[in-house]
């Protein structure tokens, strides 16, 4: 397989065109069905769930994608629940999150997105998180920058943790020592923060810290596909990536801290209980 230099900027637009073009229509397909009955099936838990629209989606940018580069690979998150592997290569790799906030689609509540990222030589370049309830389209291709609806986007100034608004998750998971930790954060900041904010989806909460309406985002249980399209976005918007307890990230062990800045993220490390979940 072609290392990244191989890859014209000619190549980078077709990918990007193609994918973008197929996200808008799965958009129209979520919008159709956000106010309709979901026939709904439970994951790892009885609040992990996942819809046929999840699947259709999948299907579809999977099914779309392969017509136009039959030799790209996928992560996709309904296909690993299939029994497809999660592995990531050097090879081009679409890694897709085709509803990230199922159980907000689920309940109508509108902050889902489908979050989908191209990845050569296990480096980001095309990041994709498309809220189509909200038509709020967040993009990025490396060093290009970061965009919303086609306005460049960056993160906030922001570099003191008491003046910062930061996103956590409770997740999807009733595990008790992941529960413990997610309580034990949330008394640890409360005191020592702005304040905190869950959206019910990792790229969107991502989102938020690309376009500075948020200052910092962490979770412990997300896979690659919820992070793969925010780590560019925040990349291009001036912001760090990396492991809660502040080492590089690993995108296979479900663990990801965000933020406007190297300072801020490290305030932040500072003060979290850490969960280290099993790898994916
Ligand atoms: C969601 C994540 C979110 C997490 C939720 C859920 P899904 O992904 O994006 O961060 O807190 O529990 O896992 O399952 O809706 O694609």
């Amino acid at each position: 397989m072609p290392p990244l230099e191989n890859f014209s900027e000619g190549n980078i637009d077709e990918f990007y065109d193609t994918v973008l073009k197929l996200v808008k229509s799965c958009g129209k397909l979520i919008n159709d069905k956000i106010s309709k009955a979901k026939a709904i099936e439970l994951k790892s838990s009885d609040i992990d769930l996942v819809t046929e629209t999840d699947q259709q989606v999948e299907k579809l940018l999977i099914e779309g994608l392969t017509s136009q580069f039959p030799d790209h690979k996928f992560i996709g998150e309904e296909s690993v629940a299939d029994g497809a592997q999660c592995v990531l290569t050097d090879a081009p790799t679409w890694i897709i999150d085709p509803i990230d906030g199922t159980m907000n689609f689920v309940h109508s509540f509108p902050h889902s997105c489908i979050s989908i990222a191209l990845f050569i030589d296990q480096v980001p370049v095309i990041g994709v998180i498309y809220n189509p309830m909200l038509s709020q389209m967040f993009t990025a291709r490396k060093g290009k920058g970061a965009f919303l609806n086609g306005k460049k986007i960056s993160v906030s100034d922001k570099t003191n943790l008491s003046q910062a608004l930061i996103m956590m998750e409770f997740g999807t998971s009733r595990d008790a020592d992941k529960m413990k930790a997610v309580m034990e954060n949330q008394q640890n900041l409360m005191p020592s923060v702005h304040g905190l904010r869950a959206l019910g989806s990792a790229a969107l909460d991502i989102a938020m810290v690309a376009c500075g309406a948020a200052d910092a985002y962490f979770e412990y249980g997300i896979h690659i596909w919820d992070i793969a399209a925010g780590e560019i976005l925040i990349e291009e918007a001036g912001g760090v990536v990396m492991d809660p307890a502040g080492g590089e990230i690993d995108r296979m062990s479900r663990r990801v801290l965000v933020a406007s800045s190297r300072q801020l993220a490290e305030q932040l490390v500072g003060k979290l209980a850490q969960f280290y979940p099993p790898r994916d």
